[in-house]
C-alpha cells in the first residue's frame, strides 16, 4: 500500500511538476515601467492623466515588434536573442528621463544612461535560440546588446554590467 502511494506521488510529480514550473515562468513574462520625477511625453496640462507605473503584460510584450540580436554574452556562446527593443518599450510607456534604474528578481539594481540605450539599441530578450527564457536561464527578460558587433564597449566591465538579466521592473529617472 505504501509502495503504491510512493509511486502515485512520484507519478504526480513527473506529470504535474514541469507543468506547474512552466506555468510559473509563463506568468512572469511581464514588466513594470515606472517614472520617478520624470516627465510623461504628451500628457501635459491640468487634466493630464499622469500614470506613474505602466504594466506590460505577457500579451503586451509579445505584441511589440520583435527584434533579433545574434551575439555571445559573458555567460553564453553565440546565440539568437529575440524580444522588443528597450527603446520601444520606453516609448510605449511614454516616460522621458536621463537614466534607467533596472531592478531584477535577484535583487540587483543597475543604472543605465538612456543615451547608451539609444546608441546600442538593446532588446529585452524573452527567447534564446527559439526557447523562452526561464528564471533560471536569465529570464523572464534579459537586456541584450550587440556585444559581438561592439566588443570594445559592450564586452568591457561597464558594458558587461548592463547585460541585466531576470528583469522585473525598470524605473525612468
Ligand atoms: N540580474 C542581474 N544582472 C546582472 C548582475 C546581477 O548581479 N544581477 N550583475 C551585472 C554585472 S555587475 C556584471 S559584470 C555582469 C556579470 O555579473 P555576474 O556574472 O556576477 O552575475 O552581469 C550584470 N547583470
Ligand atoms: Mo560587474
Amino acid at each position: 500500500m505504501l509502495k503504491i502511494r510512493v509511486w502515485a506521488i512520484c507519478l504526480g510529480l513527473v506529470l504535474c511538476g514541469p507543468v506547474t514550473a512552466v506555468q510559473a515562468v509563463r506568468d512572469r513574462l511581464e514588466l513594470d515601467v515606472s517614472c520617478d520625477g520624470c516627465k510623461q511625453v504628451g500628457r501635459k496640462g491640468a487634466n493630464a492623466d499622469v500614470r506613474r507605473i505602466v504594466h506590460f503584460s505577457r500579451t503586451a510584450l509579445l505584441s511589440l515588434p520583435m527584434h533579433t540580436i545574434d551575439t555571445s554574452t559573458l555567460w553564453t556562446t553565440s546565440a539568437r536573442w529575440e524580444g522588443p527593443r528597450l527603446a520601444d518599450v520606453l516609448a510605449r510607456a511614454g516616460f522621458k528621463g536621463r537614466t534607467l534604474r533596472v531592478y531584477s528578481y535577484d535583487g540587483s539594481v543597475q543604472d543605465i544612461p538612456i543615451a547608451f540605450v539609444h546608441r546600442y539599441e538593446p532588446i529585452l530578450a524573452y527567447r534564446e535560440n527559439g526557447v523562452e527564457l526561464s528564471l533560471r536561464n536569465f529570464g523572464p527578460l534579459f537586456l541584450i546588446f550587440p556585444r559581438d558587433q561592439h566588443p570594445d564597449v559592450l564586452a568591457s566591465e561597464v558594458g558587461s554590467r548592463r547585460f541585466v538579466y531576470q528583469i522585473k521592473h525598470i524605473e525612468v529617472r
